[in-house]
């Protein structure tokens, strides 16, 4: 039965996703590549490093750097981001997340956060949030990226849960994947046509509600 709920952070709890594209953008027009919006969704819960390589894929550039300078490419990219996101404060929850999260809380049951993010800690922290979580996990102690489930196992584990007990919420097509690898329900945030694996959609975060959601995983 139903034990926890596992969050992803940028583009579920807060838009930060809005912030990694404008960083992407600002980078990618330096380099001389086009980088448009849509091109942007193929980079959600995608680690920082798989990010640039998909953008200089994207202009025909990945030969062009030293891994070194890839490195030093991906860290202008999150130094634009950390000026973006300093002005993040508990206003900035998305559209009933606030009061999803204290549904949860008044329900009994955990709240994870399984993020792709190397800055997930910092974002809790701006909006409030580190406290309120049972078990963070985030980019700097996983391995493998999204699609891989590791990181909502670790949630998981940290929370001392099965992965069938939990309810795991994205907005990313590879954060799907790794949940629906990892042997949990899933939520996706989205386009409905983005999300063919998940086991409810929501066209966005103001539409999730936790009466739903639970009877649909009760079946
Ligand atoms: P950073 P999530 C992911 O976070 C973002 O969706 C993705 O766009 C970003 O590239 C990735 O984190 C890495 O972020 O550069 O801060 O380590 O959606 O899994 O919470
Ligand atoms: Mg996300």
């Amino acid at each position: 039965s139903l034990k926890a709920f596992i969050f992803d952070l940028d583009g579920v709890i807060t838009d930060t996703a809005e912030y990694h594209f404008l960083a992407w953008k600002a980078l990618a027009e330096e380099l001389g590549i086009s980088f448009t919006r849509e091109d942007n969704e193929q980079l959600k819960g995608v680690s920082r490093m798989d990010s640039l390589e998909k953008i200089l894929e994207l202009g025909s550039r990945t030969g062009d750097f030293s891994a070194d300078e890839k490195q030093a490419l991906a860290e202008k990219k999150n130094e634009h981001y950390l000026t973006l996101i300093q002005n993040i404060t508990p206003d900035d929850l998305l559209p009933a997340i606030k009061e999803l999260i204290a549904d949860i809380k008044t329900s009994g049951l955990k709240l994870g956060l399984a993020s792709a993010s190397k800055n997930a800690f910092t974002v809790m922290e701006s909006l409030g949030l580190k406290a309120e979580f049972d078990g963070i996990v985030d980019a700097k102690t996983v391995a493998h990226g999204k699609p891989h489930p590791e990181v909502f196992l670790r949630a998981a584990e940290m929370l001392g849960v099965e992965p069938e007990a939990c309810i795991s919420i994205e907005d990313a097509a590879a954060g799907i994947q790794a949940i629906k690898a990892a042997g949990m329900f899933a939520v996706a945030v989205g386009p409905k046509e983005s999300f063919e694996n998940a086991d409810i959609v929501y066209a966005s975060t103001a539409e999730l509600s936790l009466e739903k959601i639970i009877e649909v995983y009760n079946g």
